[in-house]
């Protein structure tokens, strides 16, 4: 299993797709995929509008479909796409469940299908979740959306019988310009080792300041499947503790975003048995860049610790704390001498 992020001029890549993401304005071709998640953001770097970004397995897949979601699986996991649009409520609908607030109610539904779907499968462990949004930090109804997207998320996980502190899934959660809820996610057969940065507070210990009801993710996953190691980083930002850093100076918040992603690696080697290190470089990334005008910046900055090689996607997007103007996800994989048992 592999990921690669392919440009408009993809090359013929070997084995069987899995599913796939794409950015920037939409393809004819992009629906044809039946795993495939279409974030609806402007697409900064690479040049040409759009990218791709595939899940490819050695193995052949095999299609799951279920009303509202459609992925792919293989021996070792599951790739999906679940899409919720918003619905205003029905006046006589009951009010036990789910939230009162449209899009508190979709993620709510998201997260419910997301887990009944998981637990009828092999693939009962969420790794991974990809968060879409539009008006992210919108507020309506008295509360921004991000964190009603937090609340019906944290239902979901309850009634799914899922942990919503520790042991939890990495992701984010970006808003982009339209369309429904739209999540992605990877899961497994086998549970996942969550990986926390000791630089920062916990995320499902956020103080009640960025909402009642916390979000439910690690900072990063840690996955073992036949033979590989990966490791999943969740959107990181400039953030230490709890509290957003360098307000306004997007050049910062790159270096301190920078130093939280090399804390989480860190922590993540440390609860390695493999001696080989992962390491800043083996990774891909996903850069949300909240004002195109700084995107120049925020190249330069990453340029300085990057690769020149290593592949990078620069998307306009909005990011969860609307002080925050720049989020960095990665993900690297590696062989390890044995199949873990
Ligand atoms: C942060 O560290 C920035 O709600 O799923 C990062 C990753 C963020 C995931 C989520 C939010 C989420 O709190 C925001």
């Amino acid at each position: 299993m592999h990921s690669g992020v392919s440009g408009p001029d993809p090359r013929p890549e070997s084995g069987h797709l899995l599913g796939c993401v794409s950015f920037g304005s939409e393809r004819e071709d992009s629906a044809a995929s039946p795993a495939s998640q279409h974030v609806d953001a402007h697409l900064l770097y690479p040049a040409g509008g759009f990218a791709e970004e595939r899940w490819l397995s050695r193995t052949p897949v095999s299609a799951l479909q279920a009303p509202g979601l459609r992925g792919h699986y293989n021996d070792d996991l599951l790739f999906g796409v679940i899409e919720v649009p918003e619905v205003p409520e029905a006046h006589d609908a009951p009010r036990d469940v789910g939230g009162a607030q449209p899009l508190e109610r979709a993620a709510f539904a998201a997260y419910r299908l997301l887990f009944k779907t998981l637990d009828a499968t092999p693939f009962t462990h969420l790794w991974r979740a990809w968060n879409y949004m539009p008006d992210i930090n919108q507020e309506t109804h008295g509360v921004e959306r991000y964190r009603q997207f937090n609340a019906g998320r944290r239902q979901g996980f309850a009634l799914g019988a899922r942990s919503v502190t520790g042991n939890v899934p990495a992701a984010c959660a970006i808003g982009v310009r339209r369309g429904p809820l739209s999540v992605a996610f990877l899961a497994g057969r086998h549970p996942t080792v969550p990986v926390e940065n000791p630089r920062q507070i916990s995320a499902f210990h956020y103080p009640e300041q960025y909402g009642l009801q916390p979000p439910s993710f690690a900072r990063a996953s840690l996955a073992s499947l036949s033979g590989q190691e990966w490791l999943l980083l969740s959107g990181t930002a400039s953030i230490i503790g709890h509290q957003t850093v360098h307000v306004g100076d997007v050049g910062r918040q790159v270096l301190e975003t920078l130093a939280n992603i090399q804390a989480v690696i860190d922590e993540a080697n440390r609860l390695r048995s493999d001696e080989r290190d992962f390491h800043l470089h083996d990774f891909q990334f996903r850069v949300y860049v909240r004002h195109a005008r700084d995107l120049a910046v925020i190249r330069t900055v990453l340029g300085g610790w990057l690769a020149p090689a290593q592949s990078v996607v620069f998307i306009h997007a909005d990011i969860c704390r609307s002080d925050l103007d720049v989020e960095i996800e990665g993900a690297a994989w590696r062989s390890v001498a044995k199949a873990p048992a």
